[in-house]
């Protein structure tokens, strides 16, 4: 609550992007997402703090600026422009920028990292792990290719390096709660994934709780492009307590440039990807409880957006241009389709071709022709000023109910990060709209001069119901719903107090007809223009299935139906997947297979971010016998497909219980 306001806070933010190239379609999600739930809270009254931000400091922007003569600030300046640009440009009303090299943040960063150590949380020891000589980098295990550094390919060497440490232990049983046993996480389903990878619990023969979290290194002493340990200059923070702290940093903790702090502090949402999950649900949880300052409320853990199966990355970044797209088919189309198909906790694969159709349907079908049509209506039986008598009939009720209620369910949905079936939701309000001028056929009405009154409350009801829709929307789309406003005659009573209600535009309201809101897209016609678009960039825009890339296997002997039959085929949910540690190939499944855990180990771990899996339903050989791998007991085999880009684990439809069988 502000003090002096009394108006209630909210407080939100996306994480702050690397600014090692320039912002995609992934970065543009978040923060589309982030702005959206920010303009809905401010409609709804809250005071509402939203930030966002750049993390310039590390080892790769030194490395980048330095390949292009520049200093490293230098290059996050010319970068820095860039997002500020794409989020004007995509309307993101933030309310503060971060920078990571702004001075107060600085000046934070280094006082947090100074608490820590003093109370013990931080100490000195040694970094250890596989080191290349010529590009004077550490890489871990996982990140070498064939056994040779990434970035030149040479030999790496076993090497120590001096740096801090965090100490996770202290954290590990609250953080466990945090998890487990409060509403912090959200989609909640991640819970089970992050406690049994990154916490690790056990229970020692005399019954203690233990758990294997790893320590965190927070210093480095091979690059400088990075905030300095105060009292050991050779360190510069490394990445996560520089970046993390940002939350509070731009509030004014421990610094003086700002001073809202008390105000909102705790932030009510985190919203993350993937990606980044375990830095916001275990070590930023811990540096909070280490400086002893609250927990966030919420951390939302949204999937990816992929293209042809691959995260949209840096590399991949201007197959799908925000700038280009927003250019084509408007900003609010852009933001209104990325919204609307990424569920909360799933990845979300993009294709121009389902966003041109998802345009065509929801935006220039679905509420451009509803508005184009009521308007048109009331010019052309009313003159652009309805009458006020009215005659209620048939199909009136069903239209007001879901009007009416709709508001509430919005609320409820922005308040769980749902954003999509937040629009899901706003849309079943425009079919069912659509579907009333069908019903009361307003054209036949329009030819008998006794239906007057009947057909003024026709098009009334119309225009209340985009009344409502269009409100509600507007935190999502705030450049086309003004449109609407204007054209229903709304004026002021576009608030989110009357959305709430029907029946609030003046009974003789005036309509002004205007340009098309959203227009129909020719899909081949413009499939083709990207296409183009996209070779002049070197890039097409939907890359061309490569001709026979993938073999047919060879088939089998035929076997009996009653060979068959011994084969039990089972559903299960993937509970946890992990990399099995020493193994390049296997994954350890942890399924529920509907009778309670079953361990799976699965030879795919090439084609998978262990992550994808967790919440998928899979198909399992259930009755075979069980076998030994790396020491662990694997009871059974996960069905994968071949799919000539390697295997893919075969998926089942969520409506499936773990358990059924496959028949
Ligand atoms: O991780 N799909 O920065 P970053 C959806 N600096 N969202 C995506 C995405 C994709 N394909 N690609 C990126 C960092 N994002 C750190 C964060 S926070 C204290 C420090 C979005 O530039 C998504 O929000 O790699 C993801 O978590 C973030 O960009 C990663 O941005």
């Amino acid at each position: 609550m502000c003090k002096e306001c009394e108006k209630k806070t909210f407080y939100i933010t996306t994480p702050i992007y690397y600014p090692s190239g320039n912002p995609h379609i992934g970065h543009t999600y978040t923060t589309v997402a982030c702005d959206s739930i920010a303009r809905y809270k401010r409609m709804q009254g809250y005071d509402v703090m939203f930030l966002t931000g750049t993390d310039e400091h590390g080892q790769k922007i030194e490395e980048k600026a330095k390949e292009r003569g520049i200093t490293p600030k230098q290059y996050v300046d010319e970068i820095v422009e860039i997002f500020k640009k794409l989020w004007k440009y995509m309307n993101i009303d933030y309310d503060r920028y971060i920078r990571t090299t702004d001075d107060y943040h600085v000046e934070s960063v280094q006082k947090i990292f100074n608490t820590l150590y003093e109370k013990g949380y931080i100490y000195k020891g040694a970094y250890k792990g596989k080191y290349c000589t010529p590009c004077e980098s550490f890489w871990t295990e996982s990140q070498l290719v064939d056994g040779k550094c990434p970035e030149c390919g040479r030999e790496v060497i076993e090497a120590e390096e001096e740096a801090y440490f965090f100490k996770m232990a202290p954290f590990a049983e609250r953080i466990e709660k945090l998890l487990t046993e409060t509403d912090y996480l959200r989609p909640k389903t991640r819970a089970t994934e992050l406690v049994n990878n990154f916490l690790q619990p056990s229970v020692d023969e005399n019954g203690n709780k233990t758990y294997g979290l790893e320590d965190l290194c927070v210093s480095r002493t091979s690059f400088t492009w990075g905030i300095p340990v105060t009292f050991d200059t050779k360190h510069v923070v490394y990445v996560w307590i520089d970046a993390l702290s940002n939350y509070i940093t731009a509030l004014g903790y421990g610094n003086g440039a700002h001073d809202d702090y008390g105000k909102y502090w705790p932030a009510d949402v985190h919203m993350v990807a993937k990606d980044i999950m375990r830095f916001h649900a275990i070590i930023w949880p811990a540096m909070l409880m280490g400086i002893e300052e609250p927990l966030p409320k919420h951390l939302a853990v949204h999937g990816w957006i992929t293209f042809n199966g691959q995260k949209m990355s840096k590399s991949l970044g201007n197959v799908v241009d925000p700038f280009i797209l927003g250019e084509r088919y408007g900003v609010d189309a852009i933001r209104y389709h990325i919204m609307r198909e990424m569920a909360l906790g799933a990845d979300s694969s993009f294709s121009n071709e389902i966003m041109i159709n998802r345009i065509n349907t929801d935006l220039a079908n679905g509420l451009g022709n509803l508005v184009s049509r009521t308007v048109a209506m009331i010019d052309k039986y009313f003159g652009g000023t309805l009458p006020t008598d009215r005659e209620e009939g048939e199909f009136d009720a069903d239209l007001i109910g879901i009007a009416t209620a709709l508001r509430a369910k919005v609320d409820n949905y922005v308040e769980n990060t749902q954003l999509n079936l937040a629009l899901e939701e706003i849309f079943k309000l425009v079919s069912r709209a659509n579907k009333y001028i069908d019903e009361t056929t307003p054209w036949i009405l329009g030819k008998d001069e006794t239906k007057r009154a009947r057909l003024a409350t026709v098009l009334y009801n119309l225009l209340e119901a985009i009344r409502v829709a269009s409100t509600l929307l507007s935190a999502f789309m705030p450049t086309t719903m003004p449109k609407v406003f204007e054209q229903i005659g709304a004026g002021d009573c576009a608030t989110y107090e009357n959305a709430g209600s029907f029946g609030v535009l003046p009974l003789d309201v005036t309509v002004h007809r205007g340009e098309a809101l959203f227009p129909r897209i020719d899909v081949d016609k413009e499939i083709d223009e990207l296409n183009a678009i996209y070779k002049n960039k070197e890039l097409a825009a939907e890359p061309a299935e490569e001709e026979n890339a993938f073999e047919l296997p060879e088939h089998k002997p035929e076997i009996a139906f009653d060979d068959f039959e011994k084969v039990e085929l089972r559903v299960a949910k993937v509970l946890a997947c992990e990399k099995v540690k020493k193994s390049k190939k296997l994954l350890k499944f942890t399924l529920d297979d509907g009778e309670g855990e079953r361990i799976i180990l699965s030879g795919i771990a090439e084609y998978y971010d262990p992550e994808e899996l967790v919440g998928k339903n899979i198909a399992y050989v259930a009755n075979l016998a069980p076998r030994k791998m790396m020491g662990i007991e694997s009871r059974g085999m996960i069905l994968s497909a071949e799919s000539g880009e390697g295997l893919k684990v075969v998926t089942i439809d969520d409506s499936i219980l773990p358990g059924g069988s496959l028949v």
